[in-house]
């Protein structure tokens, strides 16, 4: 597989590299390719969590709506934790979107999350590297139920936590320290009324108590994709954390790398295999081709 043949081939050379990676996630082909994706010019990736039924699709609709306005490429990363049920079988798409089946600029994928409840299995990690190195953005949605929400901090560049109004979510996500994971808070379905404004102080305050030392810089924006208001603010706010983030970005890279070397190791040798991890210095300029090295 080669990472210029799938941009010529589109769609299909892409969902053929899906296909591949995930059937053979650890053969020299697919780790040749993430070397490649790994190499290559990237753009950002965006974590979306927060939990069941909060509105985190209904935003991704809007701000596939706006990026595509501007002709930026997108992929989307559907994490489904609902997939332990039923053994990893791809489930019907978790984004419910009308899109243009003929949008090139455009990739929507649902994956199981596999092994741990809203946690990141290694195909979705692995996607996540190849989709980086084909779109602008790469869209990753997670439900956020308890620390499982802790892994999106190790594959995306900025991370947005959304809150539901009246969820009672602020003081659960501080008791947690899920405060320290988002670099935004959007405070979903504003149409609500009074409610919203009322978990957004509660946000502030949860913030406050906990003494975080993000205070200033953890934005929180009350929205309503429903009524499509204050996306344009959240999206401000999402692309100025990018620009912060910039300086780190090649630091999040190595983190995700070596993320994804621990989880692919987890997945096929257990526990002893992490062992053998230990043991290594990890070269953050190949991490991928090391799998083949700590296993022997
Ligand atoms: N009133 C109102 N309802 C909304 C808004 N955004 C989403 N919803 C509704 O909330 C419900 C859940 O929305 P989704 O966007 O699917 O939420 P989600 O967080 O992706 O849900 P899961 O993927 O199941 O965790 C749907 O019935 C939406 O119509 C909003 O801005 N205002
Ligand atoms: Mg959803």
């Amino acid at each position: 597989m080669d990472l210029n043949k799938i941009k010529k081939d589109g769609k299909t050379g892409l969902a053929n590299a899906l296909v591949e990676l995930e059937q053979n996630p650890f053969n020299k082909n697919s780790l040749n390719l993430l070397t490649q994706a790994y190499k290559a010019k990237n753009g950002n990736i965006l974590g979306i969590t927060g939990p069941p039924g909060v509105g985190k699709s209904s935003l991704i609709k809007n701000l596939i709506k706006f990026y595509r306005s501007k002709k930026k490429t997108i992929a989307v990363i559907a994490v489904d934790p609902s997939s332990k049920k039923t053994k990893g079988a791809l489930l019907g798409d978790r984004i419910r979107l009308e899109t243009d089946p003929n949008d090139k600029g455009l990739f929507i994928r649902s994956m199981a999350a596999r092994d741990k409840l809203g946690g990141l299995a290694s195909i979705t990690l692995s996607s996540a590297f190849l989709f980086n190195a084909l779109f602008d953005l790469t869209i990753i949605e997670t439900v956020g139920v308890g620390q499982s929400e802790t892994d999106i901090v190790n594959i995306a560049d900025t991370v947005l936590f959304c809150v539901q109004p009246g969820s009672g979510d602020a003081l659960q996500f501080m008791k947690a320290g899920i405060v320290e994971i988002p670099d935004i808070i959007a405070i979903t379905k504003s149409d609500l009324g009074e409610i919203a404004n009322i978990t957004k102080n509660d946000v502030i305050n949860s913030i406050k108590i906990g003494n975080y030392s993000k205070e200033q810089d953890l934005p929180i924006v009350l929205i309503s994709s429903k009524e499509e208001k204050n996306i344009n603010d959240l999206i401000n706010k999402i692309e100025e954390s990018q620009k912060r983030n910039e300086a780190i970005k090649n630091k999040k890279k190595e983190i995700r790398s070596i993320f994804w070397l621990e989880e692919s190791i987890k997945e096929q040798f257990g526990l002893s295999g992490i062992e053998k991890l230990k043991k290594i210095k990890i070269n953050t300029n190949s991490p991928f081709l090391q799998f083949l090295k700590i296993i022997k």
